[in-house]
């Protein structure tokens, strides 16, 4: 474990209890047993490793603060941020996996859902028997999905959906999708559509550059006819899903920030061991500069999201406070991806290390859940109270 240590350079450590550090560990042992061995070739030929389902259902990294009955884990904020901070270090696909189970599948079944629904569904996404993806966004309704067209109209017992969603991560695997959809209102409401109803397709969305060993895919609607039973009965307008997104956010903080990590030990090390000049390239001013933003960026960071895990904890976190983790953590890992692949040459170029995969992800990651714009948006508006997007 000597060579893979967290950067902790303002003692971190000593804010986090037994139990979070025991986590931690688990969660990075797993990482390097399973999947930094193969998650390179994987990624070069953008398969999606489906093994890593059953696994990380297995550890407890789905839905990790669901309550143990419903088969979460009944655990802390901080313990889930730093199992994402670990399965991204490894890589943001398989952080994206578990964020999309836990967060945006199993949270609004259990915060919205029925007993009936979350007794059907929440065990089997927690120990990883189904999968399950969250379909929000549209090819014309990305940063504002308000304005969606996916909808459903009312046939006795159940209902039929029509519509279709893009860029939607596991669909290609899903047993199940949350869906968001207008009723005859025009109110958005979500649904549980399962594989197998007729007219549910999920075809595969090809040529990524980016979380290439991550399966995404559309989720196209054609008349597919759903049981009233399937309709979340709890939560009606956009505050459903944006609720997901929140917990989504924070976990997606902590994820980067992991990424951010293994680039900074990735460089750190490599740049005290290659020999240019007759010296290792760690004693030249440039680099050194490199590695002290790098490691100034990443305290920061880590302060930032274990400050907004404790207020997580006590339930007083807003989303406006989990939109600025998200972006300033998303920022400085891209940043730092970016200037630890310059500080390894041309050999930073390849697969042989993990800093390129990191920094195309990282586009990804960037983009969802909100790009930085969108989240620098939040912010103004906050601090302002003007709000900048209507
Ligand atoms: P607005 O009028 O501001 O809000 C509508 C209602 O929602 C409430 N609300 C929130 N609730 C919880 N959490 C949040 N983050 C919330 N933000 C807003 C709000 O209070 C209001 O409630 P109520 O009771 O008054 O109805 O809505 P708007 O239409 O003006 O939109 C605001 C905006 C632009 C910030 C929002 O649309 C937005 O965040 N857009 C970005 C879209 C986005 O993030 N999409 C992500 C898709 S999923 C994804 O990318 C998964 S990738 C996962 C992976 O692979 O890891
Ligand atoms: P657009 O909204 O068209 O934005 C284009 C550009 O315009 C961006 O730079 C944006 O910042 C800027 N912009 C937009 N509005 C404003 C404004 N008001 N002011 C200033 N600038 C603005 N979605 C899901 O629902 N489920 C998923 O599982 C999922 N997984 C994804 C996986 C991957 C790999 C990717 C790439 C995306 C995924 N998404 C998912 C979709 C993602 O959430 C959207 O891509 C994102 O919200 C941006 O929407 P868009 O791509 O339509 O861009």
């Amino acid at each position: 474990t000597d060579t893979f240590q967290s950067p902790d350079y303002y003692l971190v450590d000593e804010l986090l209890t037994g139990e979070q550090k025991l986590i931690r560990e688990v969660v990075r042992n797993y990482v390097k047993k399973e999947i930094t061995p193969i998650i390179e070739d994987y990624a070069q030929r953008a398969e999606f490793p489906q093994q890593i389902v059953q696994q990380m259902g297995e550890l407890g990294c789905f839905g990790p603060t669901i309550p143990v009955e419903y088969g979460g884990g009944g655990l802390d904020y901080i313990s889930y941020g730093l199992m994402m901070q670990e399965l991204e270090r490894g890589d943001s696909g398989v952080r994206s996996t578990a964020s999309v189970q836990g967060s945006l599948v199993m949270f609004p079944i259990y915060q919205y859902g029925s007993e009936a629904q979350r007794n059907k569904y929440l065990p089997r996404l927690a120990n990883g028997e189904w999968l399950g993806c969250f379909g929000l966004t549209e090819p014309d309704f990305g940063s504002d999905p308000s304005g969606m067209l996916t909808s459903f109209t009312d046939a006795g017992d159940h209902v039929i959906l029509n519509g279709a969603k893009m860029w939607i991560s596991n669909a290609p695997y899903a047993a199940i999708a949350v869906v968001w959809a207008k009723n005859e209102q025009g109110e958005i409401q979500g649904l549980i559509v399962e594989r197998g109803m007729q007219g549910f397709s999920t075809p595969t969305t090809h040529n990524k550059w980016s979380l290439r060993a991550s399966a995404t895919g559309e989720l196209v609607f054609d008349h597919v006819k759903v049981p009233k039973e399937n309709i979340l009965p709890n939560v009606k307008g956009l505050k459903g899903p944006l609720g997901c997104l929140t917990k989504a956010r924070y976990g997606i903080a902590w994820g980067a920030l992991g990424a951010a990590m293994d680039c900074y030990d990735t460089a750190l090390q490599y740049s005290k061991e290659r020999i240019q000049f007759d010296r290792p390239i760690a004693g030249f001013q440039l680099q050194q500069k490199k590695l002290a933003e790098m490691i100034t960026e990443i305290t920061k960071a880590q302060l930032l999201v274990w400050r907004l895990g404790a207020l997580m904890n006590e339930g007083k976190a807003t989303p406006q406070q989990v939109s600025m983790a998200k972006r300033n953590n998303c920022e400085i890992a891209i940043t730092i991806a970016r200037e630890a692949r310059q500080m390894l040459g041309g050999t930073g170029i390849t697969g042989e290390y993990s800093i390129m995969r990191h920094l195309m992800n990282l586009e990804s990651v960037i983009t969802y859940e909100g790009t930085h714009d969108i989240h620098l948006l939040i912010t103004g508006m906050d601090v302002t109270g003007i709000n900048a997007f209507k």
